[in-house]
């Protein structure tokens, strides 16, 4: 890629465009609607692995401008379920070779992701989930305060705060990536084998014939197709009522912020779900910062300064040092949430209606994965087996797959 920078400066030409707008046609094998990073990286695969082209991926605003460019960028697959561990675990392996895979530098620093434990409650927890991912192959494990200060020595380990830190699930292969990299990355690629990437189409309604999937109307015009794919975080639910489907989830706003930069200083992820923070420093020198949910459920992505407030307090619990520390800017997204905490994928009781939906605060990290498998079921035809527990047909079945207990994040 740099070979490729430095010919194109020296060159004077204005720089190739990474995808383009091409002219919307009245029909496509499968539409994927939503310009995130699971739509994308669904297009690519199908692309790549299958070789249907004939896919449109619709955004009602620009590519990567929900959840996708949102989040707080972290990666990890320390889950508590097998289910979950082997899922992201996958997903973690297809992101250590995403920028040779998309000739673009995603920036996937794998720094180490240490969830903090306040409680006994909470040792508990860890433990388990170091059993869990150790039995799945994954790396993970609890470590003490004395290890805890090795690895960062700024957290106030003392006995003085309210909530002492007792120890951590430490997890080596977490860390942070350039999460607009993984949205231009699969864009540019799945562009160039002939995807057509169309941003600012909004979809206002989806055509049934017999119950199976006709076409999408759009802000742009009618297309007709038998596939749809709602990847619409955030959003998902109100695409799911255009075919009259209702998802057992809500919809609640996630607000994060970013400090100005400072030198760099933390070299690993830190998380806790007692006091509702995670925090990690960007390759900019910024410390990128979030908490818990709104209280309630909205599709507000407005920034507020009780958010403001309570995560300046909690990361001052854990970083006494940062108190002069100012705040840049911040912002909100979207999240829905399953009652279990896992997502919502593959076929739905509508024909030709497939979701890939319900990814709460964790959709980001399982991006990869998402978009190979969606596409393996969209091609085969079949649900494959790393997906299937988290079919929409498991709250019928009492087949829920309990993820709360490693969210990161409180609810
Ligand atoms: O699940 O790792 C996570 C996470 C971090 C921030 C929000 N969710």
């Amino acid at each position: 890629m740099s070979l490729k920078l430095l010919r194109q400066g020296l060159s004077g030409r204005p720089p190739e465009r990474m995808w383009h707008s091409r002219p919307l046609k009245d029909e496509y094998e499968v539409v994927i609607i939503g310009g995130g990073a699971h739509g994308l990286a669904c297009a690519y695969y199908l692309a790549t692995q299958h070789g249907i082209t004939d896919v449109a991926v619709l955004d009602k605003s620009y590519i990567g401008a929900g959840g996708s460019g949102r989040n707080t960028a972290i990666i990890r697959s320390n889950y508590l379920t097998p289910e979950g561990t082997n899922f992201y675990n996958e997903s973690v392996r297809l992101y250590e070779n995403l920028s040779v895979e998309l000739d673009f530098n995603v920036m996937f620093s794998q720094r180490g992701h240490l969830t903090l434990a306040h409680t006994d409650a909470s040792v508990r927890t860890m433990r388990r989930r170091a059993e869990v991912n150790r039995l799945q192959g994954v790396d993970s494990s609890l470590i003490w305060p004395e290890e805890i200060s090795r690895l960062c020595p700024q957290l106030d380990l003392s006995d003085h705060p309210r909530y002492p830190i007792l120890g951590a699930l430490y997890h080596p292969p977490g860390g942070i990536i350039r999460h607009d990299a993984v949205v231009w990355g699969y864009a540019h690629q799945a562009d160039a084998l002939g995807v057509h990437i169309h941003q600012h189409t909004e979809v206002t309604g989806i055509d049934l014939t017999n119950g199976e999937v006709a076409g999408v109307r759009t802000s742009r015009g009618v297309i007709r197709t038998g596939t749809v794919l709602n990847a619409t975080a955030g959003w998902a639910s109100t695409i799911a009522s255009m075919v009259g489907l209702s998802l057992p989830m809500e919809t609640f706003p996630l607000q994060a912020c970013v400090t100005e930069p400072l030198k760099p200083f933390l070299n690993v992820v830190i998380v806790s779900g007692s006091l509702h923070a995670y925090i990690s420093q960007s390759d900019r020198g910024e410390l990128v910062m979030g908490a818990s949910v709104d209280p309630f459920a909205s599709y507000s992505m407005n920034s507020s300064l009780e958010f403001l407030e309570g995560i300046a307090g909690h990361v001052l619990e854990l970083f006494p040092c940062l108190s002069n520390v100012r705040v840049l800017r911040q912002w909100g997204g979207l999240c829905e949430m399953p009652p279990d905490f896992s997502p919502l994928m593959g076929f739905t009781p509508i024909k030709g209606f497939l979701i890939d939906a319900g990814w709460g605060t964790y959709g980001f990290k399982a991006s990869p994965i998402c978009g190979k498998t969606m596409a393996e079921l969209i091609a085969s035809g079949s649900t494959p087996d790393l997906i299937k527990p988290f079919r929409l047909s498991r709250f019928d079945e009492h087949d829920l797959v309990g993820e709360k207990g490693a969210a990161s994040v409180g609810h």
